[in-house]
């Protein structure tokens, strides 16, 4: 089933902006559970954020690469969503690449009530070299995946199946451990925000 953002559990929710930050480890007040979106550099990160709270402008997002730079917090009611920097952007250097690594190193070794990580990917592209890198840091952080494939929109019906299936087969997971998604026609927010939810409430922060 697709529906309309504004279906997502999380778009009835309040949300503020708690702030940017430079640094992965810094605390946040009240300690709450927390959902990071992690993804390269243009796969849809803050589009998917925004689109699951219904508020079109909350993350920036832009058409260039590398427009979040910062770690980016949400507070809802009860947990955190927090838009992380994109990697592999095309351009980057090799210190940019490992500074990358290290922040999200970083991010995940300090993050004590990180309830999940939705890791983002192009349904249009097979996964990066940089992909299988950040594939390895977050089943080696042992924290809960939601796959997601963004950009659904942009295939039709049957290859967005195909693209799937493939994705799933490349990764090494089920077609049931990986969701799709559209922030612009609104496809699969209403399921990964109900997925969103659950793992941030199951969570006992
Ligand atoms: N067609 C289509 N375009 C999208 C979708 N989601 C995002 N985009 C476009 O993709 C570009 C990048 O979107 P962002 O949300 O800024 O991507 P990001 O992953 O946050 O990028 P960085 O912050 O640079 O890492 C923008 O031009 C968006 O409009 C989608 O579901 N469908
Ligand atoms: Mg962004």
């Amino acid at each position: 089933m697709t529906g309309p953002a504004s279906a997502s559990p999380l778009a009835r929710l309040p949300v503020d902006f708690v702030g940017s930050f430079p640094d992965p480890a810094v605390r946040l007040d009240p300690v709450l559970p927390e959902l990071a979106f992690v993804g390269r550099s243009n796969v849809g990160k803050s589009s998917l954020l925004n689109s699951l709270v219904g508020r079109p402008g909350l993350a920036r997002v832009s058409g260039t690469p590398g427009k979040t730079t910062l770690v980016n917090v949400f507070r809802l009611p009860t947990f955190y969503l927090i838009d992380l920097p994109g990697y592999g952007f095309a351009r980057a250097s090799k210190s940019a690449r490992s500074g990358y690594r290290a922040l999200l190193e970083r991010f995940l070794s300090t993050r004590s009530t990180l309830a999940g990580v939705v890791w983002l990917l192009d349904i249009r592209h097979p996964p990066s070299a940089d992909d299988r890198t950040i594939q390895e840091l977050l089943v080696a952080s042992e924290r809960p995946v939601l796959a997601v494939l963004t950009k659904a929109d942009k295939l039709g019906r049957a290859a967005q199946r195909t693209r799937a299936r493939e994705l799933a087969e490349a990764l090494g997971l089920h077609d049931e451990q990986i969701q799709l998604t559209s922030s612009t026609s609104g496809a699969g927010i209403a399921d990964l925000g109900a997925s969103i939810l659950a793992a941030a409430t199951s969570e006992e922060a």
